[in-house]
C-alpha cells in the first residue's frame, strides 16, 4: 500500500514537451539489432500509437545529479537491446529487444546490478560498499521506468556513474520529464541500491508513491501522472 502526499491547489496541465532534438554526441555502442539512435522528436507524444523507438537511455552525471529531460542528456534507441547497451557502456550487448522478456530475465538483473561493485546484495536495499568510484568502472543504472504495467512497453532507464549511497539523502533527480515519458510510467524498477520516488508534478510537487524498489504497477492514483523522480 502507497502513502499519498495529497497535493493542495491545482494541478496544473503538463503538456508534453515535444524536444525536437540531433541524437545526443557521443559514442554509443552500436550493437548489430539497432546501430543508430533515433531522436526525440520522431517518438509520439502521451496517447498515441506506440512506434519504434521508444526505448531511450539518460545520462545522469555526478556534476548534474539534477536535470531535466532534454537532448543534452538523453538518447533513444529502437530497442531495449540497444539502450541496455549503452545504458551499460558495451558491456550488456545481449538484453532482450522487449522489455517485458528482459524483466522475465533474472540473471539480466543480476548482471545490471554486477555493474555496482559490491552492489549485489539488495536485501535491505542498501550496499554498504556502494561510494563513489576511486577508479574508473563501467556505467551504473541506477532505474528503469516503463510505459506501461508488467514492465511493458517503451522504456527510459537512468544511466549514472555510480549507484545510490547510503549517506547521501538524494542521489540523483529529473524535476522534468518530457517527450513520450511524461505522465506515461506504469511500472519500474530500480538497481545500484537505489529507492525511488515518483511526483505527479515537475519539481517534485502534487501526489507521490513511497520510496520503493520496483513495482509492475504504479497504481491507479499515480498511473500516466509522473512528472519528476528522484534516486536514493
Ligand atoms: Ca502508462
Ligand atoms: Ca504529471
Amino acid at each position: 500500500m502507497r502513502f499519498l502526499t495529497m497535493s493542495i491547489g491545482t494541478v496544473a496541465a503538463l503538456a508534453a514537451l515535444g524536444v525536437a532534438v540531433a541524437p545526443a554526441v557521443g559514442a554509443s555502442p552500436s550493437p548489430s539489432a539497432s546501430p543508430s539512435p533515433v531522436s526525440l522528436s520522431s517518438l509520439n507524444t502521451v496517447g498515441q500509437a506506440s512506434p519504434a523507438g521508444r526505448h531511450c537511455v539518460v545520462h545522469l552525471t555526478a556534476s548534474k545529479p539534477s536535470i531535466v529531460l532534454s537532448s543534452e542528456n538523453t538518447t533513444c534507441y529502437t530497442t531495449f537491446t540497444a539502450a541496455i547497451a549503452d545504458a551499460t557502456g558495451g558491456a550488456i550487448t545481449n538484453a532482450p529487444a522487449d522489455t517485458a522478456t528482459a524483466m522475465a530475465d533474472s540473471d539480466l538483473k543480476r548482471r545490471i546490478n554486477a555493474l555496482n561493485q559490491g552492489a549485489l546484495d539488495q536485501t535491505d536495499g542498501r550496499t554498504a560498499s556502494v561510494r563513489p568510484t576511486k577508479t574508473p568502472q563501467p556505467p551504473n543504472v541506477v532505474g528503469i521506468e516503463y510505459e506501461h504495467g508488467n514492465w511493458g512497453g517503451g522504456s527510459y532507464t537512468f544511466q549514472s556513474p555510480y549507484g545510490c549511497r547510503k549517506d547521501v539523502g538524494v542521489d540523483y533527480e529529473v524535476s522534468s520529464l518530457s517527450g513520450w515519458l511524461n505522465n506515461a510510467i506504469s511500472s519500474y524498477e530500480t538497481y545500484g541500491g537505489c529507492w525511488v520516488m515518483h511526483y505527479e508534478n515537475e519539481n517534485f510537487k502534487g501526489n507521490s508513491t513511497s520510496w520503493e524498489h520496483d513495482s509492475s504497477w504504479i497504481g491507479a492514483d499515480m498511473n500516466d501522472k509522473t512528472s519528476s523522480i528522484r534516486w536514493s
